[in-house]
C-alpha cells in the first residue's frame, strides 16, 4: 500500500510506502534525481489525502469519466516520476480509479438526458457517448461469431517484465497502455479498434471521430471503448484527449479521391490542419504518434512494369486527397526533426474487408449486385491497385507501434496487385453473376494508373508478413460480410449511388 503526497498544484510530490516495498526505495528524489528537501515531505504529508479519499471525493463530485481519468493520470505520473522501478504500486491505483470511472459510466446510464448532462460538463465541446462504454467482455462474443483469438505471445500479454511499465517509448508499453484512435468510426480505424480490443485486452482505447458522412457508429457496436465525438482540427478536444494517453494512432482523414475532386477543402482542413493540431498536442505532452498514410502520396507507376514504391520514392501526389496526405506526412517529418516528436509514419496500399464505406470500389460493386444494380467500372478498368486485407494493415500498424524506430517511415503492402477489371471479375464470380454483367462509366479525372508497394523494409526489420495474402479468399469473405450485414450498409446506399449517378450520367 502507498500514500500519495501531492503538492497543491498537482506537481509531483512524494510517496510513503509500507514495507516490504518501502525498503526497496531510497530517499525520495525529484525527476532530475536531486534529493527532496527533508522538510518538504513533512509539509506535503500534512496536506496529503489517501488515494481512496481522492477517488471517493471524485465519486461524490460526480466527475465525468475523463476527469477521473485525468486525475488518475496525474496521480500515476506523480508516482512514476518518483518511483521508476516500483510501479507494482500502479495496479492498485489503476483499478481503483477505473472502477470509479465505470461506476459513473453506469450511473449516467445512456439516455439522451444523460448525454446532454455530459455535454454540459465537457470542456471543449467534448461529447462522451456512454452507449459505447460497455462491459469489455461483450467484445469477446463478436456479433458475427467472428471471434479473434489473442495472438500467442502477443506483446504485453502474460509478460511479467512488461506488466507495470508505463512509458511512452516503443516496445515498452505493456499493461494499461492507453491509445487514442482518431477516425475510429471509419473503415480501417473501426477494424483496428475491434481487432485490438479482441487481441490485446490490456490496451485501453479512446476513439475520437468527427462522425462525418464516412463514419458509421455501428461499426463499434458491442466494443467496450470510450467514444468521443470531436474533430482532430479542434485543439481543445485534441489536447484533452492526448494529455492522459500514451500514444495516438491517427486514422482520421477525408479519404475518397472522387470527393476531393468535387470539393477539396475538407481534405485540406482535416488531413493537413488536423494532423498539425495532433502534432502540436503530442509535442506538448511528449506522446507517441503513429500517422497512417497512403501509397498515393507517391503518385502512380506505369502499367506493366516491375517498378514498385519504396520508402525512398519521391512524393508526387496526383489528387487533392493524395496531396493533402502528402502534406500531412511532411508535417510529421518536420515535427520529428525540428521538435523531436516521437512519431512514425506508414504508407499502405488499398485496403479491403468489412465495414468499408459503400462509396469505395469493392463495397460499391458488391452492394450494387446485392441491391440488383450493375457494377460500375471506371474507363476500361485497366488501372491497377495493390490490395491488402484490412487486418494485415492493422497488424502492421501494431508492429510499428511496438517495434518501429521513431522518425522512420514503413510501407505496408501484401503483393496484391490486380487490375480493377480482374477484381470485378472475382466479385462477379463470387456472387454468381455473368462475367460481363457490369457497366462502364466515365473515368475519374487524373486517375492514377498503378500502385505497387515494396514492403521489404517492414518485413525485414519488424518481422511482419501478411496473414491474409489469398486475395480471392479474402474477397469472398468480404462478399459474405456485406451479404450478412445489410443493415450496416443499406441506409447509406441510395444516397451514395444518387451522388455517383450525378457524376456518371453523361450530359
Ligand atoms: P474512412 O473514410 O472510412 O474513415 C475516416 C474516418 O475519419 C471517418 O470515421 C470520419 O468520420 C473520420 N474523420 C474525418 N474527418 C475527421 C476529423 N476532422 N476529426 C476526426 N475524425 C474525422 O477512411 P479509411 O479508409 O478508414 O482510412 C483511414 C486512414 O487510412 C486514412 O488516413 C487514409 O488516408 C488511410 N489509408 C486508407 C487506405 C484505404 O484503402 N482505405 C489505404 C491507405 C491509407
Ligand atoms: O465505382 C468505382 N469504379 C471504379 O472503377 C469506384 C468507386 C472506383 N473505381 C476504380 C478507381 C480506382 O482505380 O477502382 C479503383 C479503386 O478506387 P477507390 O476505392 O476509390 O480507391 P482509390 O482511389 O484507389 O483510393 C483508395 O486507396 C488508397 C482509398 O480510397 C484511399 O483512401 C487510400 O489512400
Amino acid at each position: 500500500m502507498f500514500r500519495l503526497l501531492l503538492e497543491p498544484d498537482g506537481a509531483p510530490g512524494t510517496v510513503e510506502l509500507d514495507d516490504p516495498v518501502g525498503t526497496r526505495v531510497g530517499d525520495p528524489v525529484r525527476e532530475d534525481g536531486a534529493a527532496v528537501d527533508p522538510v518538504e515531505p513533512a509539509q506535503l504529508r500534512a496536506q496529503a489525502r489517501a488515494v481512496e479519499d481522492v477517488v471517493a471525493q471524485d465519486e461524490r463530485d460526480g466527475l465525468v469519466p475523463d476527469e477521473v481519468r485525468a486525475e488518475h493520470e496525474r496521480l500515476r505520473e506523480a508516482v512514476g516520476l518518483v518511483l521508476h522501478d516500483v510501479l507494482q504500486a500502479e495496479p492498485e491505483l489503476g483499478p481503483v480509479a477505473q472502477q470509479a470511472a465505470e461506476l459513473i459510466d453506469v450511473r449516467r446510464g445512456g439516455d439522451d438526458q444523460d448525454l446532454a448532462d455530459a455535454r454540459e460538463h465537457q470542456r471543449g465541446q467534448r461529447v462522451v457517448d456512454h452507449r459505447l462504454v460497455v462491459d469489455r467482455e461483450e467484445l469477446l462474443t463478436d456479433a458475427d461469431g467472428d471471434r479473434v483469438q489473442p495472438a500467442p505471445g502477443a506483446p504485453g500479454q502474460d509478460d511479467p517484465s512488461h506488466r507495470h511499465t508505463i512509458t511512452s517509448h516503443p516496445g515498452g508499453y505493456g499493461m494499461h497502455m492507453h491509445i487514442v484512435v482518431t477516425g475510429g468510426a471509419g473503415f480501417i480505424g473501426a477494424n483496428f479498434v475491434r481487432r485490438t480490443v479482441a487481441t490485446r485486452p490490456d490496451v485501453r482505447i479512446t476513439v475520437v471521430d468527427a462522425l462525418t458522412y464516412a463514419a458509421n457508429e455501428s461499426s463499434l457496436d458491442g466494443v467496450g471503448v470510450e467514444f468521443v465525438k470531436g474533430s482532430i482540427t479542434d485543439p481543445a478536444v485534441v489536447d484533452e484527449l492526448v494529455a492522459p494517453a500514451d500514444a495516438v494512432v491517427n486514422f482520421a482523414a477525408d479519404t475518397h479521391n472522387d470527393n476531393s475532386l468535387t470539393d477539396p477543402w475538407p481534405f485540406l482542413d482535416t488531413n493537413i490542419r488536423g494532423t498539425a493540431v495532433l502534432l502540436d498536442a503530442v509535442r506538448r505532452h511528449e506522446k507517441r504518434l503513429h500517422h497512417i498514410s497512403t501509397d498515393e502520396v507517391f503518385g502512380d507507376l506505369p502499367l506493366g512494369t516491375p517498378e514498385r514504391f519504396t520508402e525512398e520514392t519521391p512524393y508526387r501526389p496526383s489528387s487533392p486527397y493524395s496531396a493533402s496526405k502528402a502534406s500531412s506526412d511532411h508535417l510529421v517529418r518536420a515535427w520529428v526533426r525540428s521538435f523531436g516528436v516521437q512519431a512514425t509514419i506508414s504508407n499502405c496500399s488499398n485496403n479491403y474487408g468489412p465495414y468499408q464505406h459503400v462509396e469505395k470500389f469493392i463495397p460499391r460493386q458488391i452492394t450494387n449486385i446485392l441491391s440488383g444494380e450493375r457494377p460500375k467500372l471506371y474507363g476500361a478498368g485497366a488501372n491497377v491497385r495493390d490490395w491488402i486485407h484490412v487486418d494485415d494493415h492493422n497488424d502492421a500498424v501494431w508492429a510499428i507501434l511496438e517495434r518501429g524506430t521513431i522518425g522512420e517511415t514503413y510501407l505496408i503492402g501484401a503483393d496484391g496487385e490486380r487490375s480493377n477489371r480482374e477484381v470485378l471479375a472475382l466479385i462477379l464470380e463470387a456472387t454468381g453473376r455473368a462475367p460481363d454483367d457490369f457497366d462502364t462509366v466515365p473515368d475519374r479525372a487524373g486517375h492514377d494508373l498503378r500502385y505497387a508497394i515494396d514492403s521489404s523494409k517492414l518485413r525485414r526489420e519488424l518481422g511482419w508478413a501478411p496473414a491474409r495474402a489469398d486475395f480471392a479468399a479474402g474477397l469472398r469473405d468480404t462478399v459474405d460480410w456485406y451479404r450478412e450485414n445489410r443493415a450496416w450498409w443499406e441506409p447509406g446506399k441510395a444516397g451514395t449511388e444518387a451522388a455517383y449517378a450525378r457524376r456518371e450520367t453523361p450530359r
